[in-house]
């Protein structure tokens, strides 16, 4: 979570293993694409600077946040050794808001506990547009960034624990 005290795009690049071998998914909704958008290419920046061949990741698209999960399932029949779920809800007038955000990080929660690779949590919620705005590049980071982070660790974790 972006706090006052951490920007999302700081990390320790001395505690990230090389990503070099590995394969990574990223599933990515169309819903607002400027944020969405933005927070993909923090991703690929990150994989590819730790590593992570261009040739190596996989990216598709869904219409919107609810539909990750459905992809990242999908896209785990895929030879990946990480799925990174991205996404972006604003909320609105109504209750809609609460339910996208609630069944989208369910769905991605039980994907990640049940399938063999991880599904990393890269969907931002927020109340308006510039809180999205400050948490894809803006003054608190970009949530791409950590997610492309914690996919590597993860695939090192799995690695390790063979
Ligand atoms: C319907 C909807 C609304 C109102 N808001 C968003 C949003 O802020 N972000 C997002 O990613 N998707 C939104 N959606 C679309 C739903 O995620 C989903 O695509 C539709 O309900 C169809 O299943």
């Amino acid at each position: 979570m972006a706090t006052k005290y951490h920007n999302l795009s700081d990390y320790d690049a001395n505690s990230v293993p090389s990503g070099e071998g590995m394969k990574v998914g990223i599933v990515v909704s169309e819903w607002n694409s400027e944020i969405t958008g933005a927070l993909l290419n923090g991703a690929l920046k990150t994989l590819t600077d730790n590593g992570v061949s261009e040739d190596d990741i996989k990216v598709m698209t869904v219409p919107g946040s609810f539909e990750l999960i459905y992809g990242a399932q999908q896209m785990t029949k895929l030879p990946l050794d990480a799925i990174i779920a991205i996404g972006c809800v604003i909320r609105g007038d109504t209750p809609h808001f609460d339910y996208i955000c609630e069944g989208t990080t369910a769905g991605l929660s039980r994907l990640n506990a049940t399938q063999d690779i991880p599904v990393i949590y890269g969907l931002i919620t927020t109340n308006d547009m510039q809180q999205a705005k400050d948490r894809c590049g803006g003054k608190l980071g970009n949530k791409g960034d950590e997610c492309a982070v914690t996919a590597i660790k993860m695939v090192d974790f799995r690695r390790r624990i063979k």
